[in-house]
């Protein structure tokens, strides 16, 4: 039975269960609890229809008012938790916009001292009217040695100098190549003369000492013209060396050498002076030897598909990352690829500074 006392201290329950409910989803399961289909307040609600006349006239607007109210209170607490809510999320967004802004990759991440140098000299020599020109780094016997007429028991050919992969179903022995000179070749098979090409990229060598490391870079310049000669050789290093040194001038020492691919071949110093903790280019009174260079031997351009009789070229090779160590006063070849994240912060450069002649190469 229904007497007004229990639905007083119904009602005064389910107030204090929606007052006390602490967010959205446990004020629903009050809901739910009160005026669900089940619910205490429903419930109470079904026994009108069991009652006499009289009891009705009682008790029916009592429940209606009770499940007003609870009505009433529910509503009003879901506005205040939705309220409540949306302050929360406004405090724990708040963007305090006076914040410094944080670095970005750009501010924080550096180029390498090797891919800086191979961009500055991309930079110098594409202003001469070379093009750049890329190869395989795994590379066919033929195009690494033959073609560049290395004889038949080379040294170079032996397994204490070069990486050879292994050797394949029908004998084929493919290999790291140890220069970029096969790319050169590609050029000279694939393009009809006059060539003016760089080839910079990685090399390997089977040599691990203090100025050796198994993998290292070197560019390698080809021109063929009619009449190219040492003179222009000439002109195009000292242009080279002076705009990558960032010097004034620079004066080279041209020393006779031997190499397969060249006749003759040289060997260019470049005065300097040594210091005890630099070595400046283009002053004092010491030489240092830079690169290789010569005279395209008349069996590589018949290999290549060039007649000797027509044209003739010049061609040089240069280690890249003595000359990065040179220019950034690097101490010790092997940290340029230790891959040490606090020495790239130290030697490295801003990922947007990229060299150009007109907008400085290293600055
Ligand atoms: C060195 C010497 C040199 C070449 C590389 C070359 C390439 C072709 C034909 C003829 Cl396809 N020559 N390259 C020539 C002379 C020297 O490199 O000491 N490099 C670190």
């Amino acid at each position: 039975m229904t007497d007004l006392d229990s639905l007083n201290a119904l009602e005064a329950d389910v107030l204090a269960q929606i007052a006390g409910a602490a967010d959205e989803a446990a004020l629903e399961a009050v809901r739910v609890a009160a005026l669900g289909k089940k619910g205490s307040v429903s419930e109470k609600l079904k026994t009108l229809g069991a009652m006499s006349p009289e009891e009705r006239k009682t008790f029916g607007p009592a429940l209606n008012a009770l499940r007003d109210r609870v009505a009433a209170a529910l509503a009003e607490r879901k506005a205040a938790l939705a309220d409540a809510a949306l302050e929360a999320r406004l405090a724990s967004e708040r963007l305090d916009v006076s914040l410094p802004v944080r670095e970005s990759g750009l501010e924080t991440g550096r180029i390498h001292p090797v891919s800086q140098v191979m961009d500055e000299l991309t930079a110098i020599f594409s202003a001469m009217g070379f093009s750049v020109a890329e190869g395989p780094d795994i590379e066919t016997d033929e195009l690494n040695f033959t073609a560049l007429n290395f004889p038949v028991g080379h040294p170079a050919r032996e397994m204490h100098d070069t990486f050879f992969l292994p050797e394949k179903a029908d004998g084929e022995r493919l290999l790291l190549r140890t220069h970029t000179s096969p790319v050169q070749v590609r050029t000279m098979r694939s393009t009809q003369p006059p060539i003016r090409v760089i080839c910079p990229g990685r090399t390997y060598r089977f040599d691990m000492d203090q100025t050796h490391t198994p993998m290292f870079h070197q560019v390698e310049g080809l021109v063929i013209d009619k009449e190219a000669h040492l003179g222009h050789l000439r002109w195009v290093l000292e242009e080279f060396l002076k705009t990558f040194f960032e010097v004034p001038s620079v004066e080279l020492r041209f020393r006779p050498s031997f190499f397969p691919f060249t006749e003759p071949s040289m060997e260019v110093d470049v005065r300097c002076r040594k210091l005890p903790n630099e070595v400046r280019i283009g002053e004092g009174d010491d030489w240092l030897e830079i690169l290789g260079c010569g005279m395209v031997h008349p069996n590589v351009l018949r290999n290549c598909g060039v007649d000797p009789d027509v044209y003739q070229g010049f061609a040089w090779g240069m280690g890249i990352d003595r000359i990065a160590m040179l220019k950034y006063g690097m101490p010790d070849l092997r940290d340029l690829f230790s891959a040490d994240v606090r020495w790239l912060q130290h030697y490295g450069f801003r990922p947007l500074d990229f060299p150009t002649l007109a907008g400085g190469l290293s600055s």
